[in-house]
C-alpha cells in the first residue's frame, strides 16, 4: 500500500478508565465515601431514556446514606481493580499499551476532602500501581478529578459552589504531584469539566435544590474549577518540570439540523457554549460570548483580584477530550425524539448506538480540525468507544464486530485528521477493560477488550476474559495504526 504513515512513531496509543468506575474496595484502605458511591442502579423499564445521576437535596442524601433494603450502589463495587489491577495491567501490556488513562480518587488520598494529612494507604495503592504500569512500559495518564469529589465536601461546602474547594484541591494535587513526581508525566485536572451544567452534583458536588439560583451556583463552581485547575497546571509544572498537564472537555460536535440560518446560529451557539470551557483553559480567559450570556442571565461571577491572571498564565500543555458522537441542533421547538442527553434531534445519516448515541466517524475528523484550528495546541483524545450488550457464545468467545467496526472507523478518521495537519499525540479508547458505566450504573454498557464476568447487580465471578476486539487491537498498536 502507498498511504503515506498516519500516526507519528511516538503515538500513545491504549486505554482508559476512572477510579470511581473500576477500583470498587469503596471503603477499604481508609478511602472515604466519593460523590459516585452514592447513586444507585435505576433499571432501564424505570429509568426510561433519561440519564439522571445526581442527588439533588440533604435530604435525599440523608435518605441514601441510612440506607434500605435492596440498595444497589454498582460504583462500590467496581469491577475491583482495587485487587486485580496486577491481572488487568498485564492484559494491557499484552495488548501494547503505550498509555493507561486512569484517574486518583480524592478521597482515597484524602478521605474527607480536608484532612491537612493525606492517608498513606490511598498513596501507596497508587505507588503500586504506577510501578506495575512502569514495569511494562506503560506511561501512566492520570486524572485528578474524575467524578470523585469526596462526599464530606458536598455535606460541608456544598462542592464547588464554595471557593474553599479551590485550596483543598490543590492541596491534594500537590501532594499527589510530589509523590508520583517520577513515576508520572502527563497529568489531567477535571474530567469533562462541562458536565456540571448537564449534572451539578457529579460535575461539581453541588445539591442542586440547596441553591437559589441554579445556573449561577454553577457558574460560579465552574470558575473555581477552572481557578484550581490553572493553579494545578502551575503545581505540576513548578514540581514535576517534564511533565505534561492537559484539560479534559466532553466534546459536543454540533451540526444545524438545516442550512436554514437560524439553524446554523443555534448550533454556532451551542457549539460555542460548549468550546467555552477549553476556551477558558487553553486561551486563558472568558470569551466574549459568554460574558454576553452571564449578562443576559443575570449571573454574576464572584471573581478575586488575581484570579484573572491565574487563568491567563497557567494554561494547560494540552487538550484532551472525549468523543463518542455528534448531536444535531435546531430551531424548532420540535419533540426531543432521540433516548439521548443532550440533543433532541435525530441525524437521519447517522445509525445510533442502542443507548440512542449517534455514531460519527466523520464527526471526529472534524473536531479534530476545528478544535486545533481554533487552539493550536496539542490534542490527545482520552476517551472514545461503543457502549454494547456483549454476549459470550456457547463456546466462550465474545465476537464484538461492531465495537471492533466503531473503533477502525473512528481511528481512519484520526489517520486523516493527522494527514491534513492536525497534531494529535494519544488515543486512549474508553472501558478498555468492562466497568461500571457512569451514566446509567449499568455493567451491561460494555466497552472493553476485555470482558468482566459481572452483571448490574453485582453477580458473577470477576473473572476476565479477552473478547475478539482484544486481538484486534492489539494488531493496530502493533502496526501504529496501518492495519485497521
Ligand atoms: P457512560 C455522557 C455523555 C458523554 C460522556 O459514558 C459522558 C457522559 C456521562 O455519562 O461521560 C464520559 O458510562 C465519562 C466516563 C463515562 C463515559 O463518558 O454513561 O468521562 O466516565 O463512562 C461513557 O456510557
Amino acid at each position: 500500500c502507498m498511504s503515506q504513515k498516519r500516526f507519528p512513531e511516538d503515538f500513545l496509543w491504549g486505554g482508559a478508565t476512572a477510579a470511581n468506575q473500576v477500583e470498587g474496595a469503596y471503603n477499604e484502605g481508609g478511602k472515604g465515601l466519593s460523590i459516585f458511591d452514592m447513586v444507585q442502579f435505576v433499571p432501564k423499564e424505570e429509568r426510561g431514556n433519561d440519564i439522571e445521576m445526581d442527588v439533588k437535596s440533604k435530604e435525599e442524601l440523608e435518605a441514601l446514606l441510612a440506607g434500605k433494603e435492596g440498595d444497589n450502589f454498582p460504583k462500590r463495587r467496581g469491577i475491583d481493580f482495587y485487587h486485580r489491577y496486577q491481572e488487568d495491567i498485564a492484559l494491557f501490556a499484552e495488548m501494547g499499551f503505550k498509555t493507561f488513562r486512569m484517574s486518583i480518587s480524592w478521597p482515597r488520598i484524602f478521605p474527607n476532602g480536608d484532612e491537612s494529612q493525606p492517608n498513606e494507604e490511598g498513596l501507596a495503592f497508587y505507588d503500586k500501581v504506577f510501578d506495575e504500569l512502569l514495569k511494562y512500559g506503560i506511561e501512566p495518564l492520570v486524572t485528578l478529578s474524575h467524578y470523585e469529589i469526596p462526599l464530606n465536601l458536598v455535606q460541608k461546602y456544598n462542592g464547588w459552589a464554595d471557593r474553599s474547594l479551590v485550596d483543598l484541591f490543590v492541596n491534594y494535587a500537590e501532594t499527589v504531584f510530589t509523590r508520583y513526581k517520577d513515576k508520572v508525566k502527563y497529568w489531567l485536572t477535571f474530567n469533562e469539566i462541562n458536565i456540571s451544567v448537564f449534572s451539578p452534583y457529579i460535575g461539581s458536588g453541588i445539591l442542586i435544590d440547596e441553591v437559589e439560583n441554579k445556573e449561577q451556583a454553577v457558574y460560579q463552581a465552574l470558575h473555581h474549577q477552572f481557578i484550581a485547575s490553572a493553579r494545578a497546571v502551575k503545581a505540576c509544572h513548578e514540581i514535576i518540570p517534564n511533565a505534561k498537564i492537559g484539560c479534559m472537555l466532553a466534546r459536543m460536535e454540533v451540526y444545524p439540523e438545516t442550512c436554514n440560518p437560524d439553524d446554523v446560529l443555534v448550533a454556532l451557539d451551542e457549539d460555542q457554549k460548549n468550546l467555552f470551557f477549553t476556551d477558558v483553559q487553553v486561551r486563558g480567559y472568558y470569551p466574549s460570548f459568554m460574558l454576553s450570556y452571564f449578562e443576559e442571565k443575570n449571573i454574576k461571577l464572584n471573581m478575586l483580584p488575581g484570579d484573572e491572571e491565574i487563568l491567563l498564565n497557567h494554561t494547560v500543555d494540552f487538550l484532551s477530550f472525549s468523543y463518542y458522537m455528534s448531536m444535531v441542533a435546531t430551531a424548532n421547538d420540535k419533540e426531543k425524539e432521540l433516548g439521548n442527553f443532550f440533543t433532541g434531534v435525530k441525524n437521519p445519516y447517522l445509525k445510533a448506538s442502542d443507548w440512542g448515541w449517534q455514531i460519527d466517524p466523520k464527526g471526529l475528523r472534524i473536531t479534530l480540525k476545528k478544535m486545533y484550528d481554533r487552539y493550536q495546541v496539542p490534542l490527545f483524545i482520552v476517551e472514545n468507544g461503543l457502549g454494547a450488550y456483549d454476549k459470550m457464545e456457547e463456546d466462550g468467545m465474545i465476537n464484538d464486530d461492531y465495537r471492533i467496526d466503531y473503533l477502525k472507523a473512528h481511528i481512519e478518521q484520526m489517520g486523516e485528521a493527522i494527514k491534513e495537519g492536525v497534531d494529535l499525540i494519544g488515543y486512549t479508547s474508553w472501558g478498555c477493560i468492562d466497568l461500571i458505566s457512569a451514566g446509567t450504573s449499568e455493567m451491561s454498557k460494555r466497552y472493553g477488550f476485555i470482558y468482566v464476568d459481572q452483571d448490574d447487580y453485582g453477580n458473577g465471578t470477576l473473572a476476565r476474559k479477552k473478547k475478539k476486539s482484544f486481538n484486534w487491537y492489539k494488531n493496530v498498536i502493533a502496526t501504529n495504526g496501518e492495519e485497521l
